[in-house]
């Protein structure tokens, strides 16, 4: 399964990647003899249809569906294997609606609620943006700088998840380690503790989340967000500490965006009592880095000992106090604030310890004072899924003046989108609709409306391969289904998704299990990143970017425009996008060279988790690499029969099993590129065969059709048509997959010397040519070479292929 597209009319180069690795995996593990599910369907909500609505006064609905119609076309074309039987279109009520029924089963379980909360606005797109969705304090679609409001939102409860998507994600293993590691940070697990001050001259305590107790002798301040409780009161008498809180509000507030901005603080005049210290106050700061919905929103600040704070200290003249005593370092806290580690000094009954003695000790005394207790903390929030927009799934919500909120009952869902919306006005066209809001209330039926909002469009992708199990029942999931076909063995798609769209679907997982639709915790056993499509840019004189066709190569090397033969600047290879205008349209390459030609290319030069470069000569020698394999079949059945002789005859016949070998050990691994390059290898043995008189007829249309079977799942249009002319039986599709005989297809063996540090520890027999990894593991597994490795680690290992292989230790 590759992750649904987005229904923007036109396929584009990464598409096409994302697709031909899946189809060729799908037709790999089909031909193996495996049922093989490879669905496919449209990412259909989201702001561009409402956009092109705008632009174009169309439908955001009649525009989806064009786009789907045309796509589905170019889909269709490059032969991509997907049972369009169960398409399934996220836009359209019979799916949108069942949505509405697992949203009104996630708020029965209470992990659907209302709350208020700040949230990032994004001023250009009139919407809230998810955490995720800011990106360096900017909107993640419009780019515009995102501002904070105070709203009413209905949100979910993935935090209740927290600690078990984090602890699944050791069962991963078939995940890039990059991407587990990304959501490891991104639900960031952070164990401290909670620690209450007493606020001089009052009853009011300040709580603080730390990780860092032991330098509470260090603490020069307490810091709280602009936006917490006791910045909000006093803001209301102190009009240039309001003025503060407000210039705060300015700047994004997301982790990132602190990270690097000015640290700032405002004195708010008001104190509390240092815990371990009788007699010594502590002053609070509302600052600038201090996130309102993380921990407490409050923090004590340790300028000696951490930077940020060191940063406030230095600009608000607040003392610097070593509390650390680092072991051979040399430091300097009139420079920088030191932040590694050490033995605790100037802290009373902490003094010596070291720093994770220190935190144990310091939890311990503030638990026994009754102010403080050891405390997980996550950085993941609850996800805010509503949205301000028309093009999106209605949340099936009625606020009724006397019943408060009422959800709707299952027996009127689908709650339909409108189609008679005007765009004219800015905001949610829903919620200017003349009649589509007004309802009467399923509970009382007096006087009702609806919630204008809809949901968040990551919420249609968090689910949708559970419905690919069977997209016909009236339930939203068939669970005989779920535990026929799920997990999903292979999923395929890009690294932007690597936090969002994957948590979300692992949380939708776990809710729809703990909901009773299904018996499962993860839903993708095998995730694939496939790199993203590269092209060399253009710039003219005056520094716009050039389409490659606008741009020609002299002899000498030098670009210049077609028209006028203007000087062009070459610029790097760079990701294909539409506003650097290094694109080139599938549609014209399928046009010119054919749709086999474009699946070999974008699959044969790198493996598919990495960057691919695409290029004129690399897709002109996928084609004419096509049409020799072409002329070599022709040659085959077009030849007068011969016999040859047999030794010539079984070398091809090994070579030809030694072939599919390595080819299904390439498509095992997904080693597409490398599968090519056997292929190719097969290919000039069986151009060279049919030159030679020596080698049977009948041979070579074995070899003929193997490398065309061990081909057909990479260019399914041509091998099925050489599988005809070939005479072979059936359709190829239908062919089961080549089996290699071992005895043909032994490779030679050869002796490799294991060096530890350059000198010779032991050795071992493997087959010629077996691929890296394969070495150094059977290196790794010499008792001898286990014994003086000892508890090393392995800084670096150099293979000599066939001969040596030297681990540097
Ligand atoms: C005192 C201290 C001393 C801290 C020191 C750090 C270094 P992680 O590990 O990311 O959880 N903090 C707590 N709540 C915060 C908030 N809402 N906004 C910004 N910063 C906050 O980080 C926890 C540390 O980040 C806490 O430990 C707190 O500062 C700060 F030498 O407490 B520390
Ligand atoms: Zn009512």
């Amino acid at each position: 399964m590759e992750m649904f597209p987005y229904p923007s009319g036109k396929l584009h180069m990464g598409h096409v990647r994302n697709y031909a690795i899946g189809d060729t995996i799908a037709r790999f593990k089909r031909a193996q003899g495996f049922e093989v599910l490879h669905p496919m369907g449209w990412d259909a909500f989201g702001l561009p249809a409402e956009n092109a609505a705008v632009q174009n006064k169309t439908s955001p609905a009649d525009w989806t569906l064009k786009n789907i119609a045309a796509m589905k076309e170019e889909f269709k074309l490059l032969g991509f294997s997907f049972d369009w039987n169960r398409e399934l279109t996220s836009c359209m009520p019979d799916y949108y609606g069942l949505e509405q029924k697992i949203f009104l089963d996630f708020y029965k379980q209470n992990l659907a609620y209302r709350k208020e909360s700040w949230v990032n606005w994004d001023p250009v797109d009139h919407c809230v943006l998810a955490n995720e969705q800011v990106i360096n304090g900017r909107g993640w679609r419009s780019d515009a700088l995102v501002e904070k409001r105070k709203l009413r939102q209905w949100a979910l409860r993935i935090t209740n998840y927290a600690e078990e998507l984090l602890k699944d994600l050791s069962s991963l293993s078939g995940w890039p380690e990059k991407v587990v590691k990304m959501q490891e940070n991104w639900i960031g697990k952070s164990e401290g503790a909670y620690l209450q001050f007493q606020i001089e001259n009052s009853d009011d305590t300040l709580d603080v989340y730390t990780t860092r107790p032991e330098t509470l002798f260090g603490a020069a301040f307490c810091g709280i967000s602009p936006v917490h409780p006791i910045a909000e009161k006093l803001a209301k008498t102190n009009p240039s500490l309001a003025a503060f809180v407000e210039e705060c509000q300015k700047s994004p507030t997301t982790e990132e965006a602190i990270s690097t901005v000015e640290k700032k603080g405002f004195d708010t005049g008001l104190k509390v009592l240092h815990p371990f210290v009788k007699g010594k106050t502590i002053p609070i700061y509302i600052a600038n880095y201090i996130l309102m919905d993380y921990g407490t929103g409050a923090i004590f600040g340790c300028p000696a000992h951490d930077e940020r704070d060191y940063e406030l200290a230095k600009k608000c003249n607040l003392p610097i106090l070593q509390v650390i005593q680092p072991d051979k370092q040399a430091i300097n806290l009139d420079k920088e604030a030191y932040t590694g580690s050490g033995t605790l000094i100037n802290s009373d009954f902490l003094n010596g310890l070291t720093l994770t003695d220190g935190i144990k000790i310091a939890i311990q005394k503030l638990e026994e004072l009754g102010i403080g207790k050891k405390q997980v903390t996550f950085r993941l929030r609850d996800w805010g899924i509503s949205r301000q927009r028309y093009w999106g799934c209605p949340i099936p919500i009625i606020y009724c003046e006397t019943c408060g909120t009422v959800p709707v009952p299952e027996a009127d869902l689908p709650v339909r989108l409108p189609d008679n919306v005007s765009f004219d006005k800015t905001g949610n066209p829903l919620d200017h609709h003349p009649t589509w809001k007004h309802t009467n209330c399923p509970t009382c039926q007096g006087k009702a409306v609806r919630e204008t909002d809809t949901f968040d469009t990551f919420f249609e992708s968090s689910w949708y391969f559970l419905r690919f199990c069977d997209t016909s029942t009236s339930l939203p999931i068939n669970k005989e289904a779920a535990e026929k076909w799920m997990q999903v063995d292979w999923y395929i798609g890009g690294i932007e998704h690597a936090i969002l769209h994957l948590l979300y679907s692992r949380f939708f997982t776990k809710a729809l299990r703990d909901c009773g639709y299904i018996n499962l915790s993860e839903p993708f056993k095998n995730l694939m990143t496939q790199g993203m499509v590269c092209h060399q840019t253009f710039k003219d004189k005056d520094n716009q970017w050039l389409y490659p066709e606008e741009v020609m190569r002299l002899a000498n090397g030098n670009y210049v425009t077609v028209q006028g033969q203007e000087p062009v600047k070459a610029g790097r290879s760079e990701k294909m996008s539409k506003s650097k205008k290094n694109l080139v349209d599938p549609q014209s390459i399928i046009d010119t060279y054919g749709a086999d030609s474009a699946r070999l290319f974008t699959l044969s030069d790198t493996p598919p988790e990495r960057d691919f470069e695409w290029s004129e000569e690399g897709i002109e020698g996928s084609w004419r690499y096509l049409n020799r394999l072409w002329r070599a079949v022709e040659q085959i059945i077009e030849m007068s029969p011969r016999t040859g002789t047999p030794e010539k005859s079984l070398a091809l016949l090994k070579k030809t099993h030694q072939t599919i070998q390595k080819v299904t050990n390439g498509y095992e691994k997904n080693g597409f590129n490398k599968i090519i390059a056997f292929a190719r290898e097969l290919t000039r043995d069986l151009e060279e065969a049919i030159a030679d008189n020596d080698i049977s007829s009948a041979q070579l249309q074995d070899t003929a059709k193997i490398l065309t079977l061990l081909l057909s799942p990479l260019i399914p249009h041509i091998t099925s048509e050489l599988w005809a002319l070939l005479g072979a039986e059936g359709m190829i599709i239908d062919a089961p997959w080549p089996k290699a005989d071992p005895t043909l297809a032994s490779l030679d063996e050869v002796t490799i010397a294991v060096q530890v540090n350059g000198k010779t520890r032991g050795s071992f027999v493997i087959a010629a040519d077996s691929e890296e990894s394969d070495v150094l593991k059977a290196a790794l597994e010499i008792s001898t070479v286990k014994k003086d490795i000892g508890e090393r680690t392995i800084r670096r290992s150099i293979i000599i292929p066939n001969r040596i292989v030297n681990l540097v230790v």
